[in-house]
């Protein structure tokens, strides 16, 4: 299968970090493609930055028709409904695919993410996804999400610490990395906390191969239908859809 992987902010290199660990978890025969838009911010942290980083995020998608299923590897799912609505084959977020995962292994799971100010969205995917009784809490270690990039910081000491403070305070029995830029910490990890810790792309990967493998698509009987064919104006003309999808 041809899986696109989109990091919806707009540096390249974590989505060099991206597309290396989708392909190591990759199954043989699925081609990885990890893209990110041009147009948009450099990382998405809070409300501003999610909305701004959803047209260049379904443009990509909507050049690659041939594509079996797509990743968003935000974990915040930006736009996840909307690129539901508008392509045909699955579209699996990051955040959702290891939430699911962490409630097959744990009675209680932790996210931790970067800023507190990423937590209120992310609280609220919890309960659109109907994992508020099995999260105990979304935590945030103030690392922000381009620091994860830089080799010299104590960013995965400090996502350490904080997953301390999730088993010993949340009694949490999994642990959700919520942040695509954190997908090479998880093993590590992992072994160093004696836990379940999750990291989305891995866990979106195989699930669009699931998807995929099982030949299902998103419904179209409600609201994922496609967009109505309908006048875009302005800068967003192009955005549009026409009779011909
Ligand atoms: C992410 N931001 O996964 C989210 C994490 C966050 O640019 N990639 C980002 O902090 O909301």
């Amino acid at each position: 299968m041809h899986l696109t992987i989109v990091n919806p902010n707009t540096t390249a290199s974590m989505t060099r970090t991206i597309g290396e660990a989708a392909r190591a978890v990759a199954a043989a025969g699925t081609v990885i493609e990890a893209v990110n838009p041009d147009s948009g911010p450099a990382s998405i942290e809070g409300y501003y930055d999610e909305v701004w980083s959803i047209p260049g995020m379904l443009e990509e998608m909507r050049a690659r028709p041939a594509s079996d299923a797509f990743v968003i590897a935000c974990f915040d799912d930006t736009g996840l409904d909307a690129a539901r609505s508008l392509m045909a084959v699955p579209v699996v977020g990051i955040g959702e695919a290891a939430m699911h995962m962490a409630t097959l292994l744990a009675t209680k799971f932790t996210v931790v993410t970067t800023l507190a100010v990423s937590v209120p969205a992310l609280e609220h995917n919890v309960h659109k996804y109907g994992f508020a009784h099995r999260c105990a809490r979304v935590r945030a270690c103030e690392v922000p999400v381009l620091e994860l990039e830089d080799p010299t910081s104590d960013a995965r000491a400090r996502i350490s610490a904080e997953i301390a403070r999730a088993k010993n305070e949340d009694r949490a029995e999994a642990i959700v990395l919520g942040c695509a830029g954190m997908a090479d910490l998880a093993a590590a990890l992992s072994a160093e906390h004696g836990m379940p810790v999750i990291d989305g792309v891995a866990a979106a990967v195989k699930l669009a191969e699931s998807l995929h493998a099982l030949g299902l698509k998103t419904s179209k009987a409600g609201g994922y239908a496609p967009p109505r064919p309908k006048a875009y104006r302005g800068r967003f003309a192009s955005a549009g859809v026409s009779t011909d999808g």
